[in-house]
Formats: C-alpha cells, sequence, structure tokens
C-alpha cells in the first residue's frame, strides 16, 4: 500500500473505535439510569463472628432476637431505592431472609451465604421488613424503608 493508504487505513480504523466506545457507553449509561433517578445509598449488614450460638435459654419456635451480636445493624432505616449489602464475617454459612414484608413487596432470601461471601438487595417498596438466617432464626432484625 501507499503511504496514503496506510494513512486512511488508520484514520478509519480510529474512527470505528470510536463510535463502537460512544455505543457502548450510550448502552451503560442506559442501564444506569433507571427512571431517571439517582442511585441509591449502599448500606452493609453483617452477620457477626459466633452469631451462630442462640442465646441461652433461646428455642425453636421463640421469636428471632433482634441485636447488634448477631445481624449488625440489627436495626436499619433506609430509604426506597438504597441497597443492602448482606455480608458474612461468621465461620459458618448464614442466610438473610425475609420473614415479613409490606404488601407488594417481594420476599427477599440470599439462601445460604458462606463465610466471606455477600448477597445484595435493592428495596423498592417502602414499609417494614424483618428477616431472620433459616439456619440459625435465633437471629433476625429489621429495616425501615422510608419512600
Ligand atoms: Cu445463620
Amino acid at each position: 500500500m501507499r503511504p496514503i493508504h496506510v494513512a486512511m487505513a488508520s484514520v478509519i480504523a480510529v474512527a470505528v473505535v470510536i463510535v463502537a466506545v460512544m455505543l457502548l457507553w450510550g448502552q451503560l449509561s442506559g442501564a444506569s439510569g433507571v427512571s431517571g433517578q439517582p442511585p441509591g445509598k449502599t448500606y452493609t449488614i453483617r452477620s457477626m463472628k459466633g452469631s451462630y450460638l442462640p442465646p441461652e435459654g433461646w428455642k425453636v419456635g421463640d421469636p428471632p432476637v433482634i441485636d447488634d451480636k448477631y445481624y449488625n445493624p440489627a436495626r436499619l432505616s433506609i430509604r426506597v431505592g438504597d441497597t443492602v449489602v448482606y455480608v458474612n464475617e461468621d465461620e459458618v454459612p448464614h442466610t438473610f431472609t425475609a420473614s415479613e414484608v409490606p404488601s407488594g413487596a417481594s420476599r427477599f432470601s440470599s439462601g445460604p451465604v458462606n463465610p466471606g461471601d455477600s448477597y445484595r438487595y435493592t428495596f423498592r417498596v417502602p414499609g417494614t421488613y424483618k428477616y431472620l438466617c433459616m439456619l440459625h432464626p435465633h437471629k433476625g432484625g429489621i429495616i425501615e424503608v422510608s419512600p
């Protein structure tokens, strides 16, 4: 090829890359801009170390105990659109499972989350959510979601 053709080929290659990047950018920003609202905040709830052990005297059938030594924080207030990342910092698997949700809301459940793993859920319906661990139902928590 003559030098002028090589230069033209380079210009076309650069143009193709620019168009591809613009298309990809459009898709990404379109995906994150749901209904034009800013993304919500992210909060973390942890399963604390040793929280698989029930409190003394607790027996199956008793209500879950809401205490920061199990899930932390065990009580959390957030807003619609916020996300909770549940992190298991204990040495055994736990779940983060809704036991009561406001009408119209779906019941989230992480399923078993291994030590060091996490699960995230974005709250879309306002109201009071109660949750517990299906494997260790002595531990529970409450999330208040305001509009
Ligand atoms: Cu558990």
